[in-house]
């Protein structure tokens, strides 16, 4: 029997969501390895399986696969996920695309600084209700939730992560060594427009 995938990623959602997601569409069952401090993920990164030192990572088929897109694909076309032919993947890679303009800045947010934080949350809100949704209320609302696997995936005892809190926040900024104001230099998504 094949190994299962192992996840390394810290205990939250972030990049790591849109592939557990994947893998509980699939089915497929996977073991994880989840830090909680910042010595931990530097055991990771000493341990030379990170090519570039970032997380998310998965071992999978005798590799370290990171970069999120890298992963996405690998897992979607191996379990059968990613359409049967060139104009489906398109599509498939558009949804994925839109996705994640909208899970990046959701997953910032509470790393907003806190003067800008009712700011974010109106344009988050805005940019979700006029153009996010309304594509996968029109093509997924009712579909997505029937599918067996990911029915189970949303039932209370899942692997699924909560959302970050308070305290949770706290411990990735120590993960990660987060500086006040760094996303304002850094990322190119709503805490960048200014
Ligand atoms: N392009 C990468 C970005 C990965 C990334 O930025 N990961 C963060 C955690 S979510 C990280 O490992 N940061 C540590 C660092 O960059 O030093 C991906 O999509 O996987």
């Amino acid at each position: 029997m094949a190994a299962k995938p192992k996840l390394h990623y810290f205990n939250g959602r972030g990049r790591m969501e849109s592939i557990w997601w994947l893998l509980a569409a699939a089915g497929v069952e996977f073991e994880e390895e989840l830090f909680e401090t910042c010595e931990e993920f530097g055991k990771l990164i000493q341990s030379g399986t990170l090519m570039y030192e970032q997380v998310p990572m998965v071992e999978i088929d005798g590799m370290n696969l990171v970069e999120t897109r890298a992963i996405q694909r690998y897992l979607a076309a191996k379990y059968d996920l990613y359409g049967r032919n060139l104009q489906e993947q398109a599509w498939i890679d558009m949804y994925v695309e839109g996705l994640k303009d909208l899970s990046d800045m959701i997953m910032f947010f509470p790393l907003s600084l806190p003067e800008e934080k009712e700011m974010n949350l109106e344009y988050i809100l805005e940019r979700a209700t006029t153009r996010f949704f309304p594509v996968y209320e029109k093509e997924f609302k009712a579909r997505t939730s029937c599918i067996p696997t990911i029915h189970k995936f949303l039932q209370p005892g899942s692997q699924r992560k909560p959302p970050l809190d308070e305290g949770s926040i706290e411990t990735v900024k120590n993960i990660f060594k987060f500086e006040r104001g760094m996303f304002l230099k850094n990322m190119a998504t709503i805490v960048a427009e200014y």
